[in-house]
């Protein structure tokens, strides 16, 4: 009301500015589109917005559910190619059990806020039939159903929370809490906002107001002798719609069901992901030391900055295509030298190369008895920055759908991944330990 009365009287004020100066129509026309476009922002302003994947996340289907458990059984099935030592018959069972589960009641979540309530729903609730409850501040895979309780309007973070529940498809009611410490008109105002809130990807009948615990009403005795006592009169929960609705969906079991099977997929997904990206990784480390040395003892012999670059360059083409080989995204060779390149163009644009040549210097000249020793330095900077290359690629390359490898790269993630890399090995004393090795290595050889 303040806002809107504000609004009137300046609407009002610039009304009679503009009659003063006599400005024409369409000058007018420009004011009133401003002023409504100012409107429809503030209206607008602080609604958290759905990005178009939010809003095109449908409800499970059981094709989708059916092709999740394919996926998880191609995943089995391409670890346990890529690492003999893997026994698949445990998980292959594990993915049964989710597939097939045995019938028991519904689980179910309340969650909210400190103090919105959730202790007085679990009681009110216990004893319903077909239902586990429990309190907690997130919900389990297993979870069938989440009830997200609220005293009050939903803040920008417990939006968000819920729109990421409902990524992993669970099925969430809203709970306006207390109603009893609302005045009547006031409530149906609160729910219909928090209704406004999640229009769009929750039904208005899955928003519900209740009063699990209400406050006792104090009640007055008008005694014939004219003398008046007052008592506390307890109030029975007022759980509205909510015991129906629990009650249905214990009939309808399945599509919870689906949601919770489709979650222990996806987390058994992740567990697989998880050791073969450990496999993977396992072996790749040998591959970039193998190319570290390569690189080093190029750049050793031939102490020209040029020339090191080129060769190094060359190097690391040769080393995308054998660790996008290891994690099944074939590159062209072509590719794998764009790829390189680029890289090798970060390192120089993020100073990688000014910065550890330098470090790698001073680590040196702390023993100068070696320091003398041909391109030591250079040497040492292309093994240092090889590695660096080769680990972001790794990192990069095992966030990638194993089954769905992407065919191009993603400049930017490959970028942060070196960055990751760069800051990892400039922490706690890594790059002594590593310039005492190259060097031990490289001038063993050449002795
Ligand atoms: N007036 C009113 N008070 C309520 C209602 N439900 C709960 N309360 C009160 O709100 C306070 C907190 O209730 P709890 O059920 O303990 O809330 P909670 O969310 O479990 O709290 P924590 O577990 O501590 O986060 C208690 O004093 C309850 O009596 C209700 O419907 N109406
Ligand atoms: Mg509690």
């Amino acid at each position: 009301m303040l806002i809107g009365g504000l609004g009137l009287s300046f609407a009002l004020w610039g009304w009679w500015q503009l009659q003063d100066v006599g400005l024409d129509l369409e000058t007018l026309g420009l004011w009133g589109l401003m002023a409504v476009g100012g409107g429809m922002w503030w209206l607008r302003r602080d609604r958290p917005q759905l990005t178009p994947e939010e809003k095109g996340r449908s409800p499970l289907t059981l094709a989708q559910l059916t092709q999740t458990q394919a996926q998880t059984e191609q995943l089995i099935t391409l670890l346990a190619t890529e690492s003999p030592n893997f026994d698949p018959a445990p998980h292959q069972t594990q993915l049964q059990t989710i597939a097939q589960p045995t019938p028991g009641p519904l689980q179910m979540t309340i969650t909210g806020g400190a103090w919105v309530g959730k202790t007085a729903l679990l009681r009110a609730l216990a004893g319903g039939d077909g239902w586990q409850y429990q309190e907690a501040e997130t919900p389990r895979d297993q979870t069938h159903l989440v009830l997200a309780l609220v005293d009050g309007d939903l803040t920008a973070a417990a939006w968000r929370q819920m729109q990421q529940w409902r990524q992993a498809h669970h099925q969430i009611f809203l709970i306006l809490t207390k109603q009893d410490q609302h005045p009547e008109p006031q409530r149906q105002l609160l729910l219909d906002t928090l209704r406004q809130r999640v229009a769009g990807w929750l039904p208005p009948d899955q928003v519900l107001a209740i009063a699990a615990a209400p406050r006792p009403i104090t009640v007055r005795h008008h005694l014939t002798d004219g003398s008046i006592t007052e008592t506390q009169e307890p109030q029975a929960p007022q759980l509205g719609d909510l015991p129906n609705r629990l009650a249905t969906l214990v009939d309808h079991r399945e599509s919870l069901t689906w949601g919770v099977q489709w979650r222990q997929m996806i987390a058994l997904q992740g567990e697989i992901k998880t050791q073969l990206n450990q496999e993977r990784g396992d072996r790749a480390l040998p591959i970039i030391e193998c190319y570290q040395w390569v690189a080093a003892a190029a750049a050793f012999a031939n102490p020209v900055a040029a020339l090191d670059l080129l060769a190094s360059l060359a190097i690391n083409a040769q080393m995308f295509l054998d660790l996008a080989q290891l994690y099944r995204q074939p590159l062209s060779l072509n590719q794998a030298q764009t790829a390189a390149e680029a890289m090798g163009e970060l390192l120089l644009k993020l100073g990688a190369v000014e910065v550890s040549t330098q470090a790698i210097a001073t680590f040196l000249k702390a023993t100068p008895l070696t320091y003398a020793a041909g391109g030591l330095l250079q040497g040492i900077s292309a093994a240092y920055l090889t590695r660096i290359v080769g680990l972001a690629l790794v990192a990069h390359l095992a966030q990638q759908d194993p089954l769905h490898p992407p065919t191009t790269f993603n400049w930017e993630k490959l970028s942060q991944g070196l960055q990751t890399a760069l800051s990892q090995t400039q922490a706690a004393g890594w790059l002594g330990g590593f310039v005492q090795e190259v060097r031990s290595r490289l001038v063993g050889q050449s002795a």
